[in-house]
């Protein structure tokens, strides 16, 4: 699939061609702000997500932040004010790579089913009920932080949403990027093979999925259980249910006490 763009100045020709065939028939476009592009040059070559790009429910375009420096070195960083440790991700950039891939130079001007998406630890947590918000959008570009943050007026007057993944530090957002683009790409109508195969899974019934077995019954002395084999099925139903509470309880009891 070449839908990939390398987005520099000489490619224009190629994005223009690109951004006309998304609007005729591409539900969803994701664009991607990092500066490490290549980071991303297989990850949706893969199962559900190269699916969904071949049957052009979503376009997936990772783009080189580099590419929105005017001076010669392509500077996308710079000390912190007040000093500190590491660089911070200037502002210049980030505001001019949102506006030529939405439009917008702020939040305000922002179309509606657009969301510009700043990826942090400092952002909100990222959700089942946030990735069904993205998959009903009709652009989505993802911001990756890097180094020791970004300006703060990127969140303050740019993004739309500020997001992390958990409560963990990654080195950069790239990996929270294919995360936020993974879980939203599935819920894409279409995109699963049955169009119900989501309704009834992890988190959306605030359950975690029950348990799940295949052959052989039974694999060096470990069990499936039995009941599953006897084609009961509202015993089945009524095991699964116990299980997936007991499982929950277990692993996640936080999901529990509400
Ligand atoms: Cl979105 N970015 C970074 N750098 N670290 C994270 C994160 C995001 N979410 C959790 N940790």
């Amino acid at each position: 699939m070449k839908d990939w763009v390398w987005q520099n100045r000489k490619d224009c020709f190629q994005v223009k061609t690109l951004k006309s065939k998304i609007a005729n028939d591409t539900v969803l476009r994701i664009d991607i702000v990092t500066i490490f592009p290549d980071f991303f040059r297989e990850a949706f070559d893969y199962g559900i997500i190269r699916r969904a790009r071949a049957a052009q429910l979503v376009s997936i375009q990772a783009h080189d932040l580099r590419s929105w420096t005017s001076d010669r070195h392509h500077v996308v960083d710079d000390r912190p004010f007040g000093g500190g440790d590491g660089m911070v991700l200037k502002p210049e950039p980030i505001f001019a790579a949102v506006e030529s891939l939405t439009g917008a130079s702020h939040r305000e001007s922002l179309a509606a089913g657009k969301r510009i998406i700043l990826l942090s630890p400092q952002g909100k947590p990222f959700t089942q009920a946030l990735a069904s918000e993205f998959a009903g959008c009709e652009q989505l570009v993802l911001i990756c932080g890097r180094y020791e943050g970004v300006d703060e007026r990127v969140a303050e007057a740019l993004a739309s949403d500020e997001v992390s993944i958990g409560d963990y530090v990654l080195s950069g957002g790239e990996p929270a990027a294919l995360v936020v683009i993974d879980a939203t790409v599935r819920l894409l109508p279409g995109a699963l093979g049955s169009e119900t195969s989501a309704a009834h899974e992890s988190f959306s019934d605030g359950l975690l999925d029950c348990p799940q077995y295949t052959r052989p019954p039974d694999f060096e002395g470990l069990r499936a259980p039995d009941v599953l084999l006897t084609g009961n099925h509202a015993e089945i139903a009524r095991w699964r249910r116990q299980a997936a509470a007991e499982k929950t309880k277990r692993n996640r009891p936080d999901l529990l006490e509400e």
